[in-house]
């Protein structure tokens, strides 16, 4: 995450949660006696050092907090606002940004960590490993990597395809591919979007070898590790990690391929969706078929469903974006929550201006650290945005509530933790919340008999999300860690895209293809593993808060609107920001200190015998 934004990270720092190294304090090891002089003796020893670890700390966190200021300003007129002034503004402020956080960095190799209380330890960790794009000390690096980063943001943002004669922007094309169910029509748009990132392939190559350099001189192999290294464990069990959690969902995700390729197949016969093998990417409904649920039509279970559909409900109810906005922040003040200062309505920008450019992949801002937070978006009067809406301003309440934390610890107790607060809101939003805000009636309320149909509409998101989150950091180690050459740039994305999500192109790709390039967070240097976290931990924190609320019933069915109890540890876990290991926080809030696949499986379970028993007669797998 980088410091600024939460979703565009491609210049500044990043400071994330502190490494695996941090090491215990001393004094809170069990010694025995003799030891325990030894210790204090060499604990006295060390007081100048400590002494001045901490000086050096607040100067440094001083110092970050006035850049980071002046940063977050010129990144925020950049991406509301596309131009060369505001590019090349955005650019020298990353510059600034980048070297003074690796001329800290490098500082702080002077203090021995082993030998220093476990808060400063855990800062001084935090320093070396939070940066997400390092550049080398070397003389113009830092800027020319700027330069590279602001131009690759900007590329993307501004990309548009003509197709039928009119130049379309992301929106537009993304509307298509939802909505369509033309496949000469859904490949040639899902083709005209990936033209916009050829011209980012060299320059994403150059940007790889720099940062590299900048990982180096860190001390870290190559970025991937030092990415790796913000999860208060050695980045080789945080992989492992990884991987244990993707085991546990991995079968329902093969489920859900199968089942949704035997519908397509049904919709468009053997030549366009053959019935085994791998799905055809465009044919997803989404541009990087990453949440599927726009093709819910197709894919519909034959069992009763809900009555309504909540875009055209938000649409009849008169909603607009600014009200969307209002709904979302309604559900976090009635957890407690104070509601957002005036300054976010003022200052936000919620849906898409007219007359110029801007970066319109949705994100949420803090500018000063303290109470300046706004959400960016081109807020459409539709479900998947108002959903998105909660997201977002689920960042903004967690910055809100960690603002008196120190500098270095304002931020989410992990990234993932961070991306998963909004989205726990949002699984709260259940037929009976919508009643209750009055967007649907009593009569209209779902049975249990809908139960089928409403989970396969959340799966199509939530389980179809997960491998496609570790195919693009998956992509991303293998390029960052040198493994993957740039000349086996696109093969290898696609090589993950099948071995993962069991996707295929419509049709092979052109020699000159980056289609990493096409996604946002690639050109936007955000790391992704954040996300694959986040849909793993929102169903924790949905059970745990579910079962504070004393909930009895399904897990899907349970809402926490309006419960000032569970709002309350909620509160607590948000205001803890990264002050201490993630798994503190987490064992705080839900009673475990592993992140657990177990409640998202728990929560599908009834979707998992349904479609174990229809694919029954298929032949699933890739
Ligand atoms: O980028 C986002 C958020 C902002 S942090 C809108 N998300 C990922 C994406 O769009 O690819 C949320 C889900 C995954
Ligand atoms: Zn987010």
């Amino acid at each position: 995450m980088k410091r600024l934004t939460l979703t565009t990270s491609a210049i500044a720092l990043s400071f994330m949660i502190a490494a695996c190294t941090a090491p215990e304090k001393a004094d809170e090891a069990t010694l025995d006696t003799a030891e325990s002089v030894a210790v204090g003796v060499a604990e006295a020893d060390h007081s100048v050092e400590i002494a001045e670890a901490r000086a050096f700390l607040e100067r440094a966190e001083a110092e970050l907090a006035a850049q980071s200021r002046i940063a977050a300003q010129a990144y925020w007129n950049q991406a509301t606002n596309i131009t060369p002034e505001t590019n090349a503004a955005a650019a020298a402020a990353g510059a600034v940004s980048t070297k003074l956080a690796v001329s800290l960095a490098n500082e702080s190799k002077q203090f021995d960590v082993s030998v220093l209380p476990a808060d400063l330890a855990r800062k001084m960790t935090m320093l070396r490993t939070g940066i997400t794009i390092p550049a080398p000390s070397t003389p113009g690096a830092a800027e020319e990597l700027s330069q590279i980063t602001t131009g690759l943001d900007a590329t993307y943002g501004t990309g548009k395809f003509t197709y039928k004669g009119e130049a379309l922007n992301l929106d537009q094309l993304s509307t298509i591919i939802e909505t369509s169910r033309d496949p000469e029509e859904l490949k040639a748009v899902w083709e005209g979007w990936r033209t916009i990132s050829v011209p980012m392939k060299d320059d994403y190559a150059r940007m790889v070898e720099i940062a590299n350099e900048g990982a180096n001189e860190l001390g870290f192999e190559s970025l991937d590790q030092m990415w790796l290294s913000g999860y208060d464990m050695a980045p080789e069990e945080m992989e492992a990690e990884v991987q244990r959690l993707w085991t546990q969902v991995e079968p329902l995700y093969e489920e859900l391929h199968c089942f949704t390729r035997a519908k397509l197949n049904d919709e468009y016969g053997d030549d366009v969706q053959p019935r085994t093998g791998p799905i055809r990417a465009d044919l997803l409904g989404n541009m990087w078929a990453q949440q599927w649920s726009s093709i819910y039509d197709v894919v519909k279970p034959d069992v009763p469903g809900p009555s309504y559909d909540l875009t055209e409900r938000l649409q009849e109810k008169g909603y607009d974006a600014i009200k969307m906005v209002e709904t979302g922040e309604a559900f976090f003040t009635s957890l407690g929550l104070d509601p957002l200062p005036e300054t976010f309505w003022e200052r936000s920008m919620i849906v898409r201006p007219e007359g110029r450019e801007v970066v319109c992949h949705a994100s949420a801002w803090d500018l000063d650290d303290e109470e300046d937070v706004r959400i960016k978006m081109c807020t459409e009067v539709n479900s998947e945005d108002f959903y998105t809406v909660h997201h977002e301003l689920g960042h903004n309440f967690y910055q809100r509530a960690y603002k008196d934390q120190d500098y270095l610890y304002k931020t989410g107790a992990h990234d993932g933790f961070h991306e998963a607060i909004g989205d726990f809101v949002g699984l709260s939003i259940t037929p009976e919340y919508l009643e209750q805000i009055n967007l649907i009636t009593e009569e209209e309320k779902p049975g249990a008999d809908a139960d089928t149909a409403l989970l396969m509409q959340t799966a199509l998101d939530k389980i179809a999300f997960l491998p496609f989150a570790l195919t693009v950091d998956g992509w991303r180690w293998g390029v960052l860690s040198g493994e993957t050459a740039p000349d086996a740039y696109n093969t290898s994305w696609w090589d993950l895209r099948l071995k993962n999500q069991g996707l295929v192109p419509p049709a092979s790709r052109p020699a000159d293809a980056f289609d990493p390039g096409a996604k946002y967070h690639i050109p936007g240097n955000t790391p992704y593993l954040r996300y694959f976290l986040s849909y793993i931990l929102q169903f924790q924190f949905h059970k745990a808060a579910c079962e504070q609320a004393g909930w009895e019933g399904p897990l899907h069915r349970c809402s926490i609107y309006d419960n000032k109890e569970v709002g309350e540890r909620f509160n607590a876990m948000l205001e803890a920001g990264a002050s201490q290991p993630w798994p503190d926080t987490l064992e705080e809030f839900t009673g475990t200190r592993q992140m657990d696949g177990s409640a998202i499986i728990e929560y599908f379970d009834p979707l998992m015998l349904y479609l174990k028993d229809q694919n029954a007669t298929e032949s699933c797998g890739w």
